[in-house]
């Protein structure tokens, strides 16, 4: 983070290291053609350019002979090759459809530049690549307006310009908002300058750093490993949302969660026994606050015993989740990577008798102490050993969990971390905890994910974690670790969710409250209405704190939860489609404002870079607990304050009020929004009818609408009701698309409700006169009821 503790650090090991000159790559000798790209051979190196997609180039570089080619996070393969090839004595020119990339040969540098010649990303003509001992750096140009954005769960600005980050999991109690390295490591950024965009991923799951011209007045940013390829991808998108599609191309995407994932989920340290949870439960339902998920953290294990049940407090699991499932609840159990060494306790019986702890050198195994006492580690980097951790789960799910949360997978143990030396498969490519400890926590979540989905026999499953490497987003929700109440924090956790959003991380949320303390009414409040915009929204505290459920502030804080949390249910059918898009698409569903307006330079500035967009059209202004005004930017356009219609000219600033009920949230103009009636779970049914809101605008929009059974797979069948929704202020018409695929709607009727179409008395539905009713309250509003149907619907005025 901090350039002078970088600079000590070189300090330090340059004083205790064996002097040691840099390595370059040297000049450029010659090339050759691959199957997908070409083989460079400098002085000093070679160089491989692999062509994956028209925009997407890999590069790979090394001193000495390739290693095997292998990733945890990438999951497509080369594909095509370049177009044109052409050399000349200075260089090398290879073409794709959409790029170029050139290869000047003395010294050997790479340009990525577009179809027309322009730079997009060079290497710093001076330093190249370079290696020192076994690190390994990539220098790139810095361009005089260039911004950096990315990198996942990182603290600091939303533009990282002028910072550095180190990549290296790790458990971060109580993170302040400027502490680096936190739990998860997405080596993955994006850059932009002179309207143009692009992406880099650094595919190196050993300790890596990127530094954005911190160190170097601001004349190089760079990226290195302390091990390990030079292995980059160059994603050369023209637009950050195409950027995220090429990033998620490679890394996959998310699968559809359960629907119940999508609703509130109340979580402590720890609650227990049996009868406190189930009271919990009715409380909710009594209260009439709605809720889907109960967490059970660590006190439910017998001796912290994954796989286990604790025999005082929750002598009878499966009655007891049977209960909680009749009143419409889902529940989650923590899970953690260490298991104790205890003969006679099934799992660590059987992990020793299969060999599946990792080991020192020479054949014993590791042990590190955590909540159960001395431990032994699952070595989750052997397809063996995740498929028997898959199994154990049969424990959890026989007696009805349904999600499952993976904790302290960094990994972390009391005062140390694992050291680098014990070593670990890596998918028999018999490596380190060097190269794997990065990669450990996914592939915990991967074993959990793969085993409890097979388990479940065609039913979603869900699971959290805490560690992730790129690629997570395939099997894992993520959430923020142990965060502190304070409104730097929740501010801070709305920026490292946007950040995660764009690190390919669509499902991700925050402790709501903060984790590690009290928190006040106002700051509870505040951030319970925040949460409600937050993909994954989970209520959670550490255990000795003061209880933090919805209620336990009194009555007015109750109040004020009870109507955030009902809207979040009213906005599922809205959200729903959202979590669609990112499964199709990789776009997330909280946005930072620097996904669609990249180049409006308001979006970062301090005051204004955590505003986001939740789905296609919110517009969220998160604003700490003590303030009752807020100034807020709206970018270009027009915009609603949501809850009362006032309209706002964009690409401004505004001073709006913010009280602690009514958090400042617009609506874009032309937004389409679809509401359902409030429920108290996700299982229970709507009313029949979709509210769907349209705020009139001066130019066209359309919305992706989607639905399907939420539980099953069937979705990957074709097994959903999927339309596009239109509004054209040209031609006076808002059309609902016919619908797409087997499954059938849950909503008969449609509520169209308009907002501000204000000349408007009376529409036609599909060729039939209907008048409108003007709201009570707001006469700019008017709606107009209609059947559905999965034919085209037009509706004219
Ligand atoms: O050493 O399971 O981040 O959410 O409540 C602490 C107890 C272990 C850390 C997690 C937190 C969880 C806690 N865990």
């Amino acid at each position: 983070m901090k350039t002078s503790s970088i600079v000590s650090l070189v300090l330090i090991s340059s004083c205790l290291a064996i002097a040691q000159l840099s390595e370059h790559l040297g000049n450029f000798k010659q090339f050759q053609k691959t199957e997908h790209g070409v083989l460079i051979t400098a002085d000093n190196a070679k160089m491989l350019l692999t062509m994956y997609s028209p925009d997407i180039i890999r590069v790979r570089v090394v001193r000495g002979e390739f290693a095997r080619d292998f990733s945890y996070a990438v999951v497509k393969s080369a594909d095509g090759g370049f177009s044109n090839i052409e050399e000349d004595a200075t260089g090398l020119v290879a073409s794709t459809t959409t790029l170029k990339v050139s290869v000047t040969k003395n010294p050997l540098r790479l340009h990525f530049l577009t179809k027309d010649g322009k730079p997009i990303n060079e290497d710093d003509a001076g330093l190249g690549i370079a290696w020192q001992g076994t690190d390994v750096t990539c220098y790139k140009k810095l361009f005089p307006d260039e911004r950096f954005i990315g990198l996942g769960e990182k603290t600091g600005r939303l533009d990282r310009r002028g910072s550095s980050y180190v990549n290296w999991n790790t458990d971060h109690y109580a993170y302040s908002p400027k502490d680096d390295p936190l739990y998860t490591s997405t080596p993955f950024y994006i850059g932009l300058h002179d309207r143009l965009t692009y992406g880099i991923f650094f595919d190196n799951t050993y300790r890596t750093t990127f530094d954005f011209g911190a160190s170097t007045d601001n004349q190089i940013s760079s990226f290195s490993a302390v091990d390990g390829e030079m292995n980059y991808y160059f994603l050369g998108g023209q637009s950050v949302a195409k950027i995220l599609e090429e990033y998620t191309y490679l890394t996959g995407r998310m699968s559809m969660p359960p629907y119940w994932s999508l609703g509130y989920q109340q979580c402590r340290w720890s609650y227990y026994p049996d009868a406190e949870v189930l009271n919990l439960a009715r409380t909710f339902r009594q209260k009439k606050i709605p809720a889907d998920v109960i967490y059970l953290d660590i006190h439910y294990m017998d001796g912290y015993k994954i796989f286990t049940w604790n025999p005082e407090r929750f002598p009878h699991p499966k009655e007891m989740i049977d209960t909680l499932k009749s009143l419409g609840f889902h529940v989650v159990t923590i899970v953690d990577p260490g298991i104790k060494i205890e003969n006679g306790y099934f799992a660590y019986d059987e992990g020793v008798k299969n060999d599946y702890f990792l080991k020192y050198p020479g054949g014993q195994p590791y042990i590190g102490s955590v909540w159960p006492g001395r431990c032994n580690f699952p070595d989750f980097t052997r397809p063996e050993v995740r498929e028997w951790w898959g199994k154990s789960f049969i424990h959890l799910i026989e007696p009805g969990v349904e999600g499952f949360w993976n904790d302290m997978n960094e990994p972390a143990v009391w005062g140390q971390h694992v050291p680098d030396l014990v070593q670990a498969d890596y998918e028999g490519g018999k490596s380190t905890m060097r190269q794997a400890h990065n990669v450990y926590g996914m592939q915990m979540a991967r074993g959990t994910f793969e085993g409890t989905e097979s388990l479940f026999h065609g039913d979603r499953t869900f699971v959290l974690t805490r560690a992730a490497y790129s690629g997570i987003q395939r099997y894992a929700a993520v959430w923020t670790g142990d965060n502190v109440p304070s409104d730097d924090h929740m501010l801070l956790a709305v920026r490292l969710v946007n950040s995660m959003g764009l690190a390919g991380i669509a499902f991700a949320g925050p402790d709501i409250g903060g984790f590690s303390g009290d928190a006040t009414p106002e700051l509870f409040q505040r951030w319970l209405s925040i949460g409600v915009y937050t993909p994954f929204f989970r209520n959670h505290k550490q255990n000795g704190m003061k209880r933090q459920e919805p209620w336990s502030f009194g009555e007015d804080v109750e109040e004020v939860s009870r109507a955030a949390i009902n809207h979040r249910y009213e906005m599922l059918p809205y959200l729903y489609s959202a979590f669609f898009q990112s499964y199709q698409s990789g776009l997330p569903v909280e946005r930072t404002l620097a996904i669609d307006y990249s180049f409006d330079e308001q979006v970062y500035w301090d005051q204004y870079q955590n505003e986001y967009l939740f789905g296609d059209n919110f517009l969220i202004a998160p604003v700490a607990s003590t303030e009752e005004y807020d100034k807020v930017y709206l970018p270009e356009g027009e915009w609603y304050r949501y809850g009362s219609d006032k309209l706002y000219d964009g690409s401004t600033s505004v001073v709006v009020e913010s009280p602690l009920n009514d958090l400042p949230v617009f609506v874009r103009a032309g937004g389409i929004i679809p509401l359902q009636s409030v429920v108290q779970c996700t299982r229970e049914l709507p009313s029949d009818t979709l509210h769907l809101h349209v705020f009139f605008g001066k130019t066209g929009t359309s919305f992706m609408y989607y639905e399907d059974d939420g539980k099953t797979l069937d979705y990957k069948k074709g097994v959903y009701h999927k339309r596009i929704i239109s509004f054209n202020p040209g031609q006076k018409q808002i059309v609902l698309h016919e619908a797409e695929g087997n499954f059938t709607t849950k909503f008969k009727t449609i509520d169209l409700i308009l907002h501000n179409f204000k000349s408007v008395g009376q529409v036609a539905v599909s060729g039939k006169k209907m008048s409108l009713n003007a709201d009570k309250q707001n006469g700019n509003i008017k709606h107009v009821v209609f059947e559905n149907s999965v034919k085209e619907i037009v509706v004219k005025w």
